[in-house]
């Protein structure tokens, strides 16, 4: 296994990634979507967006794909730095609200992800990463929730407002949609129009040495804004994976999500069953406290989930791919991110010290 950090857009600097590089870190995981976009001043850069109910901030340009001048220019950025490129986390919403929505733009936006797909197989990189749900990461708070109360997040309760029109996972993607909601998805419709994206997008991803790995749905509830959620129970990455059994049909597995899923298979009978079957492209780790609606995200150290144990498991299973530490608590001081990250950096190394010796 291999320890990495997620870099969101505004973190791609050198800075980023000496720091990256000076706790040990060896690969990257990059967002290129700019969560923060023109977002309200309760998401801060420093942290993870939250999310209002008004969403985080503004998807990006419709018509600026991901090119591989730019990927290949930001590759070389990490590359300098003695760092290499894992993955991509998440396609923008501009690029395929559409594929998610069922909208009359979704066949023109699966060639745009197909295009996209190609792109990020030339430039060499061998992942995208990505969550396919209509209302995102949403309904979650942040407060003093961690050990001596840094600052974190969590769920007080289910979320159910409706999402408004123009927005999609959390981002606003047309601005001036006419006023009203969302309609709400059944699960058959959204697994219906996941299969369709996974029917589209597969072959190509196959052909060009790219995997495309599945975020569960975090919060994991049966429904968020009304919106019906694929993979909110452990098995339903079963049904996931079943939907199309391709190589490149993968699993951006978050142990903190599964975590958080308070019924369904064993989070450790999971993370053993789908790293033997070889369908984790990259992990999650982070701990929490409690379930959904209810959770807490904690220190890497102190939550429900005995992380040492989840290392050893991946390691048997001779796992090769990119941990990243997710999520941290912000500790109180000058750079509240860093320091949340290099204590989550310290402690997996540790834990991938203790499990390499073992074995
Ligand atoms: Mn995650």
């Amino acid at each position: 296994m291999k320890l990495g950090f997620g870099f969101y857009r505004h973190m791609l600097t050198p800075a980023y990634y000496s720091f990256a590089r000076q706790v040990g870190a060896t690969h990257a995981v990059v967002h290129l979507v700019d969560y923060f976009n023109q977002g309200g001043a309760a998401n801060s850069r420093q942290d993870q967006p939250v999310g209002e109910l008004k969403g985080w901030g503004f998807a990006g340009n419709p018509d600026k794909l991901w090119e591989i001048d730019e990927l290949l220019s930001i590759k070389k950025g990490i590359e300098d730095a003695g760092l290499v490129w894992e993955a991509i986390e998440n396609f923008d919403p501009a690029h395929w609200h559409d594929v998610l929505l069922d909208g009359p733009q979704k066949k023109a936006q699966l060639e745009k992800l197909k295009t996209i797909i190609r792109n990020v197989g030339k430039a060499g990189i061998p992942i995208i990463g990505y969550n396919f749900s209509v209302a995102g990461v949403a309904g979650r708070v942040s407060g003093p929730f961690s050990r001596g109360g840094a600052v974190s997040v969590g769920m007080n309760g289910p979320v159910d407002d409706p999402i408004p029109n123009g927005m999609v996972w959390n981002m606003i993607y047309d601005a001036h949609a006419p006023a009203g909601f969302v309609p709400p998805t059944t699960p058959e419709q959204l697994w219906k129009r996941f299969a369709d994206f996974l029917n589209e997008c597969l072959p190509v991803a196959e052909k060009a040495g790219v995997r495309l790995a599945a975020h569960p749905d975090d919060p994991p509830l049966p429904t968020v804004r009304g919106q019906a959620r694929l993979v909110y129970r452990p098995e339903l990455y079963r049904k996931l994976i079943d939907t199309n059994p391709s190589p490149a049909n993968q699993l951006e597995c978050c142990v903190g999500t599964l975590g958080e899923m308070p019924e369904g298979e064993d989070l450790y009978e999971a993370v053993d069953r789908y790293s033997r079957e070889g369908r984790i492209a990259y992990v999650h780790l982070r701990n929490i406290k409690g379930k959904v609606p209810f959770y807490k995200e904690t220190h890497i150290d102190e939550g429900d989930i005995d992380v040492l144990r989840i290392t050893r498991i991946l390691h048997r299973n001779r796992f090769d791919g990119v941990i990243i530490p997710d999520h941290a608590p912000q500790l109180t001081c000058d750079a509240p991110w860093h320091a949340g990250m290099a204590f989550a950096m310290g402690y997996l190394r540790a834990c991938h010290q203790v499990v390499t010796e073992e074995f």
